[in-house]
């Protein structure tokens, strides 16, 4: 696995080398610390995780109380407390991410996967957090959108030298303002942010916050991107806008798991974006505000009621609604190619070609030919193509109706009566009460059609043209 990860080493030998001369010089003067080997039998465990489903809340054993968040298709990560202080050991390093079943790529993340583990803390909060460098190349740790001391703010060359492979940084800072939050790399970012570095972090109020509401469930996740060709492993860090893979928490639907939800619990959920262009998220069956971005709680007199909100790069928004409709509601962004798993690109729009004929002529040197898309792409869903090893049909996921016709960035919001508070476990497919399902009906009588309109003067089919040349004038005067 490692070996495969390192494919894009050779580049960053520059880089690595100017690194030795500057670091020597930076270590003596900045705040994040370089740890000793002896030093580390004295930091805390290293919990990390191979596993890409959903963990269960992480009810906090000690410090303030808070109702913690869940991860879609991730975990909170676990802290030590020392003498007040809640530590965290957060460890940068070569990964094997489950995109969805049948897909599984070669990232970068933390403690064991990508996205890494979700820190929890509360306002108010003394926070250390030490970070081992296990990737072929040195790396830093912003912590986005954090008050904290300059020298805290993971800038690597800026506000501190870079972490090299095989150390340990230390960073210690107090989480001052309650909301949601990122982390990522500010160090050879474009690599590191398309190999899948990045985590979450909520700083939960401590006690009443008149702009943070109390909610029953707390759901988060960052919106990432990845150009990985079908066959391959590793993605390809270059790609500038052409993902091929749209994904939450480096999941591909059907590879997202559903928000299982009570009926009529208050629901929030907060998303970051860390790819390369705007998400505009689009949630059915009820309307939402955005009650905070990363810039902090929005004021009540600013909120208003949406039900698609757009994200833009290196932007956060948490929204938030009362789950008062039963049903499995589509949840996804509305970029109709962000819902799309790879093989979308380049093929070539045959909506209405009849290829009658012409597919049998191309069969007689193409046996297996196949024609696609005369009568759009929905067929895709439901053929069974031959694709290569590792990777998804551009379409998948399966439905009670049949196929979904969907990939990417979508998944499901289960809202159930009979759900139980806390059990976020999948309810199945929603039972609709009869006579609630779009139906056919019989076979449409013969339109009705209004009666020709008696034409007052001239034949019927006169039509009077009013003809504009382009850059003339008017041809009707
Ligand atoms: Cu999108």
């Amino acid at each position: 696995m490692r070996a495969a990860a390192t494919d894009k080493d050779n580049p960053m030998t520059t880089r690595r080398d100017f690194f030795k001369l500057g670091g020597a010089v930076a270590a003596a003067s900045v705040s994040a610390a370089s740890i000793s080997s002896a030093a580390m039998a004295a930091l805390p465990e290293i919990v990390s995780t191979d596993k890409a489903d959903t963990q269960p809340p992480l009810l906090p054993p000690n410090g303030r109380p808070y109702n913690p968040v869940v991860t879609l298709n991730g975990w909170t990560l676990p802290w030590r407390m020392k003498d007040g202080v809640k530590e965290f050991h957060l460890v940068a390093e070569p990964v094997v991410r489950e995109i969805a079943p049948g897909m599984k790529a070669h990232l970068w993340g933390y403690n064991g996967q990508s996205p890494g583990p979700t820190i929890e803390v509360v306002e108010g909060d003394r926070v250390r957090l030490y970070v081992t460098n296990r990737l072929p190349e040195h790396t830093s740790i912003h912590w986005h959108g954090q008050r904290l001391p300059n020298g805290m703010d993971g800038v690597g060359g800026l506000t501190q030298p870079q972490i090299p492979p095989g150390k340990t940084f230390v960073y210690e800072f107090t989480a001052r303002r309650p909301g949601t939050f990122m982390y990522h790399p500010h160090a050879d970012e474009m690599v590191q942010m398309a190999m899948g570095m990045m985590g979450f972090w909520v700083t939960h109020p401590k006690g009443r916050h008149p702009l943070i509401d109390p909610v029953d469930r707390d759901f988060c996740f960052l919106l990432n991107a990845y150009d990985i060709e079908p066959g391959a492993y590793t993605p390809n860090v270059n790609t500038m806008l052409d993902f091929n893979l749209w994904t939450w928490n480096s999941r591909a639907f059907p590879g997202i798991d559903s928000l299982n939800v009570r009926l009529n619990d208050k629901v929030r959920i907060r998303i970051g974006n860390l790819t390369m262009t705007n998400h505009p998220i689009h949630l059915h069956g009820v309307e939402f505000e955005v009650t905070g971005t990363d810039g902090g709680p929005v004021p009540r007199s600013a909120r208003w009621p949406e039900v698609t909100t757009d994200i833009a790069v290196g932007q956060m928004r948490q929204i938030e609604f009362v789950a008062n409709e039963e049903g499995d509601w589509a949840f996804h962004c509305h970029k109709s190619h962000h819902v799309m798993n790879p093989m979308g690109h380049g093929v070539p729009t045959m909506i209405g070609v009849d290829h009658t004929g012409l597919a049998k002529k191309i069969t007689r040197v193409i046996p297996d030919y196949m024609v696609m898309g005369e009568r759009g792409m929905a067929d895709m869903a439901e053929m069974e193509m031959p694709l290569p090893d590792n990777t998804l049909p551009m379409m998948m996921g399966q439905g009670q109706y049949g196929p979904l016709e969907m990939g990417g960035m979508f998944t499901v919001m289960k809202v159930r009566r009979e759900q139980k508070r806390g059990d976020y476990s999948d309810p199945g497919w929603f039972r609709h009460p009869p006579g609630t399902v779009a139906h056919e009906v019989g076979a449409p009588a013969e339109p009705m059609r209004a009666p020709p309109a008696a034409a007052p003067q001239g034949k019927a089919g006169d039509v009077e043209l009013v003809v504009r040349k382009p850059g003339g004038h008017g041809g009707h005067h």
